[in-house]
């Protein structure tokens, strides 16, 4: 029987930072057709660049089944999530959307992988978050956190990303091992655990790190900033394109060369204080202050200074293009600027 069914790549979360930026890039790259997925309609820019464009739940298991009978899927971003402020409000429906919603995208892998009977490369944005680092002098104390350090998340969210962590690595390599005939792992499941991001062209929603992208994009608007976390808060910072160069090249390495299905990356871990200097290098009419709000500033503090990505950098040669110089010259800077014609 010729499968009739579309060859495509799924996007969950499309509609998102990093699914937008993602979905532009993938289109360029001309041999993917996307199947994006969200709750709400793609700007008009980003849905031209889908072949299949569908709003919907990661909870809707209906939904998920006519993904099934409908697409030959080979590949999963799954994007979709709730971030850390965002969870803290609604514990619950986080573990839902977080959880629940991978747990349906992993199952989702399985059924597509027993269809066409090869494993399905499941890319998974994990975060800083997983970690919990238990006071300040332990996080000056500990520098660059490897994969397996002070994994003790005090947020829903990052409890749910570390969770997701080793459901995915149960999917890969465990699942249903007790059955009779044993079932062909179906699922590659590779994780990039994400600093914050910070880019040029969308300003986040619900994070905890989203002070920085947020001063640069408030100075350009020409609005004053009041900053929710101490001039000194330090953690580990990216420029959108690396991230999503990041998640490309995990998704092209031979299955052969991963020691691991989880990896740390990051590029620079300036201290708020330093990103509020270059923006008002870059903005010099910026109104900038610091007005800490006491428990968004223990969630961040519960956070790594800086993680190791010395396995990301072994694996699957990831290299981050952009450092925080670069960033602001060539990347935020003047495309910020032409975002609000400035
Ligand atoms: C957040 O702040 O919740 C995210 C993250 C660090 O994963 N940006």
């Amino acid at each position: 029987m010729v499968d009739a069914r579309k060859q495509v790549v799924l996007v969950t979360g499309a509609g998102g930072e990093v699914g937008n930026g993602l979905i532009h890039r993938l289109a360029r790259a001309s041999s993917y057709d996307i199947l994006a997925l969200d709750l709400k309609p793609l700007d008009d820019d980003t849905a031209q660049k889908c072949q299949a464009r569908l709003n919907g739940d990661v909870l809707d298991k209906r939904l998920l089944e006519r993904l099934v009978s409908e697409y030959e899927i080979h590949t999963i971003f799954h994007l979709a999530a709730l971030l850390s402020t965002r969870s803290e409000f609604t514990p619950e429906t986080a573990h839902e959307v977080n959880v629940t919603g991978t747990l349906n995208l992993l199952k989702l892998a399985v059924e597509q992988s027993r269809w066409h009977g090869r494993r399905v490369k499941f890319l998974f944005p994990s975060s800083i978050a997983v970690y919990g680092v238990p006071s300040l002098e332990e996080k000056a104390a500990a520098g660059a956190l490897g994969e397996h350090e002070h994994t003790l998340p005090t947020t829903m969210y990052g409890c749910n990303k570390l969770y997701c962590e080793h459901l995915g690595r149960y999917y890969a390599r465990h699942y249903r091992q007790l059955a009779v005939e044993g079932e062909k792992n179906g699922v590659d499941f590779r994780a990039i655990r994400f600093p914050g991001l910070i880019s040029a062209f969308t300003v986040p929603h619900g994070g905890t790190s989203d002070y920085a992208p947020e001063m640069i994009h408030a100075a350009a608007k020409r609005e004053p900033y009041a900053c929710f976390v101490r001039a000194d808060t330090r953690i580990p910072f990216m420029a959108m394109p690396d991230a999503i160069d990041a998640l490309l090249s995990l998704m092209e390495a031979p299955l052969e060369s991963l020691g691991s299905h989880v990896y740390n990356v990051t590029a620079y871990s300036p201290s708020a204080g330093d990103f509020a200097e270059l923006v008002r290098g870059a903005f010099p009419a910026a109104d900038i202050r610091f007005e800490p709000d006491v428990r968004r500033q223990a969630i961040v503090d519960s956070w790594p200074a800086a993680v190791d990505d010395a396995l990301a950098r072994r694996d699957w040669g990831f290299a981050p293009k952009y450092d925080l110089r670069r960033t602001f010259d060539e990347y935020l800077v003047p495309n910020i600027r032409q975002r609000y014609g400035v």
